[in-house]
């Protein structure tokens, strides 16, 4: 991967907000590379290691993992892959993420897309998926829509005031967000 050439896309929005479903469609659609920083570090999680049974400990508390970790993962990622059109999903989730992913990736996104949805939509969402994930209990999941607000939001504002962000309001069907999604990949 030449990292001077890569596009990079971040996807952001709430826990449920629908940013996995939505760059699985991205992906068959317009040839991107999706990587779910979240999806990395369960991955990274299941290796068993004392770092990734302390990464655990902090997503069942709904906290962010070190940039360190993260970034390092993604970067890892995005190098075996050899492709250079990417959608990096639930990242960066605060502004010391998007700060140490400029320093090690070298440039900044070309553009944020933000997935709007009420909390309440979010909460059933979640509790429906069903996929045995972790942190998908009421417990947890107060605590993610905390991180996210506190924490994530400021990310959101930060690309806001440079003009970067496409806002999609996500609590509609599948195939009308992805209606919306599409326009700003045509
Ligand atoms: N669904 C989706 N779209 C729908 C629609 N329009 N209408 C009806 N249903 C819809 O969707 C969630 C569910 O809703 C699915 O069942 C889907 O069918 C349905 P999904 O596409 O999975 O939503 P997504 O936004 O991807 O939700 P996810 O739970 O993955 O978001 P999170 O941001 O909470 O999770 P993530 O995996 O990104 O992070 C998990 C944890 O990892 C974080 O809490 C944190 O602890 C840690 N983390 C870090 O520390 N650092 C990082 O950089 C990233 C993660
Ligand atoms: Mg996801």
């Amino acid at each position: 991967m030449s990292e001077e050439e890569s596009t990079v896309i971040f996807v952001l929005g709430g826990p449920g907000s629908g940013k996995g479903t939505q760059c699985a469609k991205i992906v068959d659609s317009f040839g991107y590379v999706h990587f779910s920083a979240g999806d990395l570090l369960r991955q990274f999680v299941r290796s068993g290691t004392k770092e990734g049974n302390e990464c655990a400990e902090m997503m069942q508390q709904g906290k962010i993992v070190p940039s360190s970790v993260t970034v390092n993962l993604l970067k890892t990622a995005m190098k075996e892959s050899g492709q250079s059109k990417f959608l990096i999903d639930g990242f960066p989730r605060n502004l010391e993420n998007r700060d140490t992913f400029l320093s090690v990736v070298g440039h900044d996104c070309t553009f944020v897309l933000f997935f709007d949805c009420p909390e309440d939509v979010l909460e059933k969402r979640l509790l429906g998926r069903a996929e045995g994930r972790a942190d998908d209990n009421i417990e947890t999941i107060k605590k993610r829509f905390k991180t996210y607000q506190d924490q994530t939001m400021p990310v959101i504002e930060h690309y806001d005031k440079k003009g970067m962000v496409k806002h999609v309001k996500t609590d509609v069907s599948i195939e009308e967000v992805f209606e919306k999604v599409s326009a700003f990949f045509k």
